[in-house]
């Protein structure tokens, strides 16, 4: 397929006018970036993109990234082009409900989105890690040919703006991720105007500043994007943005260049006008003329038959390399032993120890059995314990390693872990302090979102941070956390929790935060330990028949809670402790768990957490009680803190016995 094969201009015009029928059929999306960046998308997927058309896992594809997510009638005109199985109908079911055409392209729900994206930044930052992902499996697998995918991105204006690329291309060019091809749809309009109005940095002197190769081309002009496209695919040393000025709403006789084609339909008579201006019966719609549609099957014939023989060498060689065979297959179905939960117990430290110490012991077996687990820290190992010390750092001169320092770029690791995650050859980690969960959230729910395996540690969990003062304590990230559908939150009490929480972790099919402490706590007694339930969500750790109140704690507010009911049956007290991991395992439970563990006659029930207690009522219920902190804390001891804020045994007890007079 040739760019001067006239039938090119117009594969790229149809996708045009598609694109604004989409949106004038639903009355509603963005037709101006897809009518842009027509030209850049078409060339890129028939010329360079490296993909199997209607195999959308195929492994040895490239990735299409469109940051921009906005622009999704250009996702679905090229995956109805290619043969992605969208029909013309789905197309006409734009933003409808169940349409496999959503608003924004969603991984999981349209086959070959292979990721979803809408908040600005997000996509590139994702594609960040989808790079390291291939850097890292070609690296494994010792053959940087074979394996050597690359990933492709499209960002506008917004995506340039918002803060995660700068720290995203940062990491990426640090890390020469020459992969990574990134379009800046260069088109001086955002959603109120001319980027003037906010916007006048030079972004190519600042990505050069990144390490980045910097290509600047008209992105109308197919040979100009067709040989940027070459010099980025050729260049083996640096990620490239390729900064192409295009036109918003290019082809529409009346409103290209303006604003006013980003966010809302041209109008039928607009449209009219854009057909007759490129040469379309106006009288048409929905159409993709015969000799397009047999251009494009042309090059679907090709892609398959290249895929074919990429199939082919792949067989080649694993018959070859077995153990990389079996290692291939291991990463690709994130495999982990059917024992895990007993491998992991076993690491478990004897002696008393902060979580995140025990957690750090834990996640050296779950490495060595789990060859996809990888993953690192904001620039907070040290604390976060979370090094893989067997395991090299993934570098330009390591790619095999599977520590990647993230640097103090929060928003950015979440996304990484994202990237990696959809990457499909890795369960990533993260790690930070429990306090800057606040600059991942974003990216946390974007995993929320697509059903994302990542593993979230979060270690110096509460007030007990102490010394550092309010800035480091977390009080209400529990609650955020716990907020977001599809997140499972698990604050171990003690280590053997810890080795129960990685063991639920590594089997999750979605994101899970371990929350854990700066703070030695004690291991549980052997008995409880025997019967203890991480995945349950919350299990009886001390009891007594005919309980009348029963405490309902969290990791380290567990033992003092403990401390309290023993203090309390000292006075005749009958009590009953849960100790509450994970409010999502919980209610994955049937009824009988449920109420077996808390048991609905029981009202008498108070709630201890170092957190806010709003959300707590859910299981303290009308008649209970909430011990928590619903304010920031202070810089000072833990210990004082303890004593200050009522967190002590002692003073749970002396609120246990006040709230049942
Ligand atoms: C994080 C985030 N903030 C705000 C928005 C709302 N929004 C959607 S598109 C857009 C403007 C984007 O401008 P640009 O990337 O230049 O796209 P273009 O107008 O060129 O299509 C904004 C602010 C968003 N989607 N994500
Ligand atoms: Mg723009």
């Amino acid at each position: 397929m040739s760019t001067a094969d006239p039938r090119y201009q117009k594969a790229c015009d149809t996708i045009r006018i598609l694109a604004a029928e989409t949106v004038e059929k639903a009355a509603s999306g963005h037709p101006g970036m897809p009518m842009g960046c027509a030209d850049i998308a078409f060339t890129l997927w028939s010329r360079f993109l490296r993909h199997n058309p209607g195999q959308p896992n195929w492994l040895g594809r490239d990735r299409y990234v469109q940051s921009a997510g906005h622009g999704s009638p250009l996702v679905y005109a090229l995956l109805h082009l290619f043969d992605y199985g969208l029909t013309m109908e789905d197309l006409q079911q734009f933003r409808q409900w169940q349409s496999l055409t959503p608003g924004h392209p969603e991984y999981g729900w349209t086959p070959g989105v292979e990721v979803t994206t809408g908040p600005l930044g997000t996509g590139f930052a994702t594609a960040v890690g989808m790079a390291i992902g291939a850097k890292q499996l070609a690296a494994r697998m010792g053959d940087e040919e074979l394996f050597g995918q690359r990933i492709f991105v499209i960002a506008g204006d917004g995506c340039m703006m918002e803060g995660v690329t700068h720290e995203a291309a940062s990491l990426a060019g640090h890390q020469k991720l020459d992969n990574l091809i990134c379009f800046y749809d260069d088109n001086s309009i955002t959603i109120e105007g001319a980027t003037s109005l906010a916007f006048s940095e030079d972004v190519g002197r600042r990505f050069e500043a990144y390490g980045w190769q910097v290509i600047k081309i008209n992105g109308q002009d197919h040979a100009q994007i067709e040989d940027a496209l070459a010099r980025a695919t050729a260049n083996t040393d640096t990620p490239s943005l390729i900064i192409a000025k295009t036109t918003i709403g290019c082809g529409a006789p009346n409103l290209a260049g303006s604003h006013e084609t980003h966010g809302a339909p041209l109008g039928e008579e607009e449209i009219a006008a854009l057909k007759t201006a490129l040469g379309f019966p106006a009288d048409q719609s929905f159409n993709v003329p015969a000799d397009v549609r047999e251009l494009v099957a042309e090059r679907i014939a090709a892609l398959r038959q290249e895929a074919a023989e990429w199939d082919a060498r792949l067989d080649a060689f694993k018959a070859t390399n077995p153990e990389k065979a079996r290692l291939l297959d291991q990463l690709c179905s994130k495999a982990v032993p059917g024992n895990i939960l007993d491998e992991l117990m076993a690491a478990v430290p004897e002696k008393a120890t902060a979580t995140r110490s025990s957690g750090g012991t834990i996640m050296q077996r779950a490495a060595a059995l789990v060859p996809s687990l990888c993953g690192g820290a904001a620039d907070l190992n040290p604390s976060t314990k979370t090094h893989l010390k067997a395991e090299g750092d993934f570098s330009p001169a390591e790619r095999t390693g599977r520590n990647i320092h993230f640097g103090v770029r929060e928003f950015t690791m979440g996304l990484c872990a994202n990237g990696l995650a959809l990457y499909g050859t890795g369960i990533p980690f993260t790690a930070t302090f429990m306090v800057f969960s606040d600059f991942m959230k974003p990216a946390m729910r974007l995993a929320a979102l697509q059903g994302l395996q990542v593993v979230n540690v979060f270690t110096h969990d509460s007030i007990f941070v102490g010394e550092d003062g309010p800035t480091h304590q977390p009080i209400e990230q529990l609650m955020m956390m716990r907020g977001i559908p599809g997140m499972t939150v698990i604050r171990p009490a003690e280590s053997n929790e810890v080795a129960q929480a990685w063991a639920a972790a590594l089997q999750a099919d979605g994101p899970v935060a371990v929350i854990l402490t700066r703070q030695t706590v004690q291991n549980m007694p052997a008995d409880v330990v025997a019967t203890m339930a991480v995945a349950k969500g919350a299990y009886v750790v001390s009891d007594d028949e005919a309980f009348e109140v029963m405490l309902i704690a969290t990791g380290s507010e567990v033992q003092p809670a403990m401390e309290a009911a023993d203090a309390l049956r000292g006075e005749g007290r009958k009590v009953r402790v849960v100790s509450m991991p994970s409010w999502e395992l919980f209610e994955k439970q049937d009824a009988a768990y449920k109420e077996s563990v808390m048991p609905s006659a029981c009202r008498k029930r108070v709630t201890v957490e170092a957190g806010i207690t709003m959300g707590w009522e859910r299981y303290a219920g009308t008649d209970g009680a909430m011990i928590g902190v619903d304010h920031f804390g202070h810089s000072a001891p833990y210990k004082i803190l303890a004593d200050k804020y009522g967190l002590t045994g002692e003073k749970i007890a002396a609120t246990v016995r006040d709230y049942l007079g």
